[in-house]
């Protein structure tokens, strides 16, 4: 509950409830007020931990000798030892709305601060340049018209979304910088609603021309399509999305374009129980008329085994069939024509029935076909092909051995593995179609100024037994020494040559998928015997190993990795798509042939020919993530951190284990930190590397921006506690940029005077 020190002054002996020692200068190794130094003082307030792990704020009674009698309320006083005091600020700075400002910094006065707030409706604050927003879990009167326009007026200025938005609309005007609000924090803290509510402010601000209203209605199309209820959230974005708002000559909205990233295929064929797939499913099983219902063979949702597995049909509070009208509404709008609308449904109701198709046994070896049913006619019938082919398709697979084109027929395992595998691959199609459909829209009018501003909002980390593709995680990436643990992942150094170098976890998972005899166990040695030197890792019996994250330790289970980042639709689906009569089939299969065919991703090994689509989850995403690094790198970036206060989605609860969790998962405290205690140089990765890099003994200056400033930074031995990574900038403390400013320049003069040399010598 709240802490309150009413309660404890009741044992007060009448002197002033303010009385507070000065300031202790002194800072631990990690740069916070020192918890051994303080010295303890009758009156003064000081945080006790309780065993259960939570700050208590307690009043010192008398202090004597390295004991202290402190008092939690008139009834409870305990001895306790001084050094296990941390203090308490002033009540004068109760609630005080940027946490840089607290005079005692220490994990106890953080979270009271958030939480004084919160329990006051006051659900965001800032750290430093970061704002924190607090989960809600109901409506609360911070947003709408009127407040719009108190910050567009500058009435108002406590810490709000709408601050951060305007705050980057009058950046980018008078700097001529396009701009960027990154938001993070882990599944359910608010990162989508925040999003909107940052979208809200700019359409109502600088829009003008109506299409901003489009920009609006592209949220329920991908939340239809993208977003599932999980165990974390009932409407959680299973994809990443940036969304760049761009600006005319004179600072109106003139359009808008939408990058996703990786959306979670395995949802569509595979759901954990008491989880849903994407809504998209049940609004159309739930909203369609009956025409179309018709025309799809639609069922209920109770009767396709896709969505059976999860025993979880129903969301409480959403009426599916009304959010089918909502999204419809929104495809008109974002002129999605009424024939393309009806073959997306059409597709919708193509993975559900593919999802019903079964196997019979043919031969003795196990070999088996679909079974031609109600299930198989529907879905070839919706992707407009014969149900024969269609049965081809999900029964063999082409293999190429010595030059000789060889059809092979697949067990049960491996036909329900294609068939699932072509569900998942034209549900994430589908997926990639509309966004494609919505940019379309969003930029039809006239060309832009250039100028834009970019909104990220990006799965966190998830709890902490998901799998790697699903928690990569991108919060941790800022302000975080997380140099050991990031090596272990992708391992960096310069000093080596490109053959010697050791492989990270990465590397090792994109090989060992390419190995045909590779299995899940393999990968799962391979990872003991090549990364056991790494202090942040751990291997475990069989096929488990343990990372040591940021955050606390997490156990993976390799088991379905290699599957995962394969991603293997068979050839013989993709014809079969490409042949199809339907035209969104023939798009899908031929995007996926394009996206196949670029020479640096396709690999075609030796035992198993060309036959499968080669392009690694792990490599699609690392693609995606340079991208968006060097996109936001030249953005002047805005943070917004969205916590959870606790897990049960429920208003007024207020966890302070879960709450200081995120808080130093996603670096918040870290930003406190750096802000009082001053890393004044900062320097976005690009700048640095085109200063700095051509100093490297590698070539490593070719790669990324970040990757080559760790690079430099590593090379010229600058010490880990003299800066720190940001994934757009680098923040370093006063002198390390002397320090390399030198070498810079003796190594110029250095080239200079060869040069000079050199001329001498010819003239
Ligand atoms: V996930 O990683 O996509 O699973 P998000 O996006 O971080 O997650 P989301 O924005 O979907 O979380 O928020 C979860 C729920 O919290 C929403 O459905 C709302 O019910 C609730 N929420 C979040 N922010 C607010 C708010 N500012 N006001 C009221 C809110 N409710
Ligand atoms: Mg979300």
């Amino acid at each position: 509950g709240a802490v309150r020190r009413e309660n404890i002054d009741q044992v007060d002996d009448g002197d002033s409830p303010y009385a507070h020692s000065p300031s202790v200068d002194i800072k631990d190794s990690r740069g916070w007020d020192d918890v051994s130094v303080y010295n303890a003082k009758k009156k003064n307030y000081a945080w006790f931990q309780a065993p259960d792990g939570n700050w208590e704020l307690a009043k010192i009674l008398s202090v004597s000798g390295t004991e202290s009698l402190i008092a939690f309320s008139e009834t409870k006083v305990v001895k306790v030892q001084s050094a296990c005091l941390l203090p308490a600020n002033p009540e004068i700075l109760d609630g005080i709305d940027d946490l840089i400002q607290l005079s005692y910094l220490s994990e106890p006065s953080v979270l009271y601060n958030l939480q004084y707030r919160y329990d006051r409706d006051m659900i965001y604050s800032k750290a430093g340049p970061v704002l924190v927003a607090i989960n809600p879990f109901k409506t609360i009167p911070l947003y709408g018209d009127d407040y719009i326009e108190a910050y567009k007026r500058k009435k108002k200025d406590s810490p709000h979304v709408y601050a951060i938005a305007d705050t980057a609309i009058r950046e980018m005007i008078r700097d001529e910088v396009n701009q960027s609000i990154v938001i993070s924090g882990e599944s359910g803290a608010g990162k989508t609603e925040t999003a909107k509510i940052a979208m809200q402010y700019l359409a109502a601000v600088r829009g003008g021309t109506g299409i901003e209203y489009e920009i609006l209605k592209t949220n329920p199309i991908l939340e239809g399509f993208g977003n599932a209820k999980t165990a974390r959230n009932d409407n959680s974005s299973r994809f990443g999305k940036l969304i760049e708002i761009h600006f005319s000559e004179i600072g109106r909205i003139s359009g808008a374009s939408i990058q996703t990233f990786l959306l979670e295929k395995s949802r569509v064929v595979q759901c954990t129980e008491g989880e849903r797939s994407y809504h998209s499913f049940y609004q159309l099983c739930a909203g369609a008329p009956p025409s179309l219902r018709e025309k799809l063979n639609l069922k209920s949702v109770h009767e396709y085994k896709y969505l059976q597995q999860s025993n979880c049909y129903t969301i409480p509070g959403i009426n599916d069939a009304e959010e089918f009208g909502i999204v419809v509404e929104a495809l008109d709008i974002v002129h999605v024509s009424k024939e393309d609308q009806e073959n997306v449904f059409a597709m919708i109701a193509a993975v559900l029935w593919l999802g019903n198709v079964t196997f019979s046994t043919v031969d003795d070896n196990n070999h088996v076909e679909p079974v031609i049913d109600e299930a198989l006619q529907t879905v070839a019938k919706l992707l407009g092909c014969e149900a024969e082919q269609l049965q081809i398709a999900l029964s063999t697979k082409k293999m190429t051995i010595s030059g000789e084109n060889i059809i092979q027929k697949l067990t049960l395992t491996q036909a329900s593995d294609s068939r699932d595998a072509l569900a998942k691959s034209i549900y994430s199609c589908l997926f990639d179609w509309l966004v494609e459909q919505i940019n379309k829209s969003l930029s039809a009018g006239k060309r832009q100024s250039g100028r834009s501003i970019s909104i990220l909002d990006i799965y966190g980390f998830e709890s902490f037994d998901e799998y790697i593709q699903d928690g990569i995680d991108w919060a941790k990436v800022d302000f975080e020494d997380n140099q050991a643990c990031l090596s272990l992942f992708e391992k960096l150094n310069p000093n080596l040559r490109s053959s010697q170098k050791p492989l990270g976890l990465l590397t090792l998972l994109d090989e060992e998928t390419t190995f045909p005899n590779g299995t899940d166990m393999s990968f799962a040695n391979k990872l003991k015997q090549h990364l056991n030197s790494n202090p942040c890792f751990k291997g475990e019996r069989g096929k488990a190993f343990t990372v040591r994250h940021y955050a606390g330790d997490v156990t993976y289970d390799t088991t379905g990795f290699l599957e995962k980042n394969r991603d293997l639709l068979h050839l013989v689906s993709i014809q079969l798509l490409s042949s199809c009569k339907c035209k969104l089939p023939r798009i899908f299969a031929s995007n996926m042939l394009s996206l196949s065919e670029k020479p640096a991703v396709v690999s075609i090994n030796k035992s198993g020919g060309a036959d499968s689509q080669k392009l690694s989850v792990m490599l699609k995403f690392k693609g995606q993530l340079f991208q968006l690094m060097q996109r936001l790198g030249k953005t002047s970036s805005h943070f917004i951190r969205c916590i959870k206060p606790n897990n049960s989605h429920s208003p007024g609860i207020y966890n302070q284990q879960l709450v200081l969790q995120q808080l130093k998962c996603c670096g918040v405290l870290e930003v406190v930190r750096i802000s009082r205690s001053g890393y004044p140089t900062r320097m976005t990765h690009q700048k640095f590397a085109r200063r700095y890099g051509f100093l490297l003994f590698d070539h490593v200056a070719s790669q990324d921006p970040l990757t080559a400033s760790v690079a430099i930074l590593q090379q010229f031995g600058i010490l880990p506690e003299m800066y720190q990574v940001g994934y757009t900038k680098l923040f370093f403390r006063t002198g390390q940029i002397g320090k390399l400013e030198d070498t810079r320049n003796s190594t110029l003069n250095g080239i200079l005077r060869v040069q000079s040399c050199f001329r001498g010598h010819k003239a």
